[in-house]
């Protein structure tokens, strides 16, 4: 299967914008060429450092600056998230996320953060972070405790991107991800649906993941959860079809990737969801809670897995790409 990385916008548009039923078709084949057309990865979500951040992304509910109810916590002590996993790998998820309110993990926490990591490793789970902004070292020192995955999403297009955040720049999220690839760890980096950004905006931010040097293993694609006291907090909820329309795309140009249908979930019906997978969705969240916000509820998720016939992916050796 030919892998491109010269992908212009005008193409991915196309793509993008083809008849619906012929832009599922194409992604349907594409997807079944690489992966098992009935599987879908289960990943656990657990913020382990809560709320209280310096960074003033607009549809972050853990922003410091906006009123949002979220109260700042301290960063968990080690057992809990590590009960916190052994639980989630009993309901079947192999790939366990924690997540960080931080701009860049620093001192102490972060030691604790890599004692999790070996934890996660040790009971057999995929481990994946997102703590924010990674120097060359500490992306090493993640390697070294074994870390799967990193996820540090590019969010949107370049041109979009300060509409939405300013603290930090496109270029700074894009040498995180560099400092995660050369340290051997896969690199989980996607976006968000739903922020006022355009179509092009939404075929860019593909255009920019696709033309990496290696693409991501994983893709995640969020539909905005919009929270009160956010800058984006009035949003419309995102049109399901466009969902549908922005993973289809994701699979066509980058075919081996996973592609994980995110937050968002509690608003999309059963069917669009299904149509999200046909589309080439083939991981999601699970379990009632992402970070902050809700998820659908784990019998819910057993019940759609159940009527479709879709099943759990199995765990993937390490170091595998997916
Ligand atoms: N603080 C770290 C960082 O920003 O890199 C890690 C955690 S941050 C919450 C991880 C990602 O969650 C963000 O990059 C964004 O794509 C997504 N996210 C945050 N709030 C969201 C929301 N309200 N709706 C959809 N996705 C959201
Ligand atoms: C990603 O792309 N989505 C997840 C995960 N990576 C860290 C986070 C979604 C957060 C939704 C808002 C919240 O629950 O606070
Ligand atoms: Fe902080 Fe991450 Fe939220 Fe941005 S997305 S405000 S960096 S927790």
């Amino acid at each position: 299967m030919e892998i491109r990385q010269d992908w212009s916008l005008d193409e991915i548009r196309a793509i993008h914008d083809m008849p619906l039923m012929e832009l599922l078709d194409r992604a349907r084949a594409t997807h079944r060429q690489a992966f098992d057309g009935n599987e879908v990865q289960l990943c656990k979500l657990l913020s382990v450092k809560t709320g209280g951040c310096a960074e003033d992304c607009g549809y972050c509910p853990q922003a410091a600056r906006y009123h949002t109810g979220v109260e700042a916590e301290p960063l968990m002590p080690v057992d809990e998230v590590l009960a916190e996993a052994r639980q989630a790998r009993e309901a079947g998820a192999t790939r366990f996320c924690m997540g960080a309110a931080w701009r860049s993990p620093k001192g102490k926490a972060f030691q604790q953060v890599l004692e999790m990591v070996r934890g996660v490793r040790e009971l057999g789970m995929e481990a994946c972070c997102t703590l924010g902004m990674l120097d060359e070292e500490q992306a090493v020192a993640l390697a070294e405790a074994g870390l799967t995955a990193y996820n540090h999403n590019l969010d949107t297009s370049p041109e979009y991107y300060d509409k939405i955040i300013t603290t930090r720049t496109y270029d700074d999220r894009l040498l995180t991800l560099e400092h995660v690839r050369n340290a051997g760890i896969q690199v989980c980096s996607g976006g968000i649906l739903g922020m006022g950004e355009s179509i092009d905006d939404r075929c860019g931010l593909l255009r920019v993941l696709a033309n990496q040097p290696t693409q991501p293993e994983s893709v995640p694609i969020n539909a905005l959860v919009a929270v009160d006291g956010t800058p984006l907090g009035g949003r419309e909820r995102v049109d399901a079809i466009d969902m549908v329309r922005a993973i289809a795309t994701a699979r066509i140009v980058m075919p081996r990737t996973r592609i994980r249908l995110s937050a968002g979930r509690e608003r999309l019906s059963e069917e669009a969801q299904l149509l999200c997978f046909l589309a080439g969705a083939n991981s999601i969240f699970f379990g009632d809670k992402l970070l902050t916000t809700g998820n659908p509820s784990y019998d819910a998720d057993m019940a759609m897995f159940e009527r479709s016939g879709l099943r759990p992916a199995a765990t993937t050796a390490p170091g595998s790409a997916s």
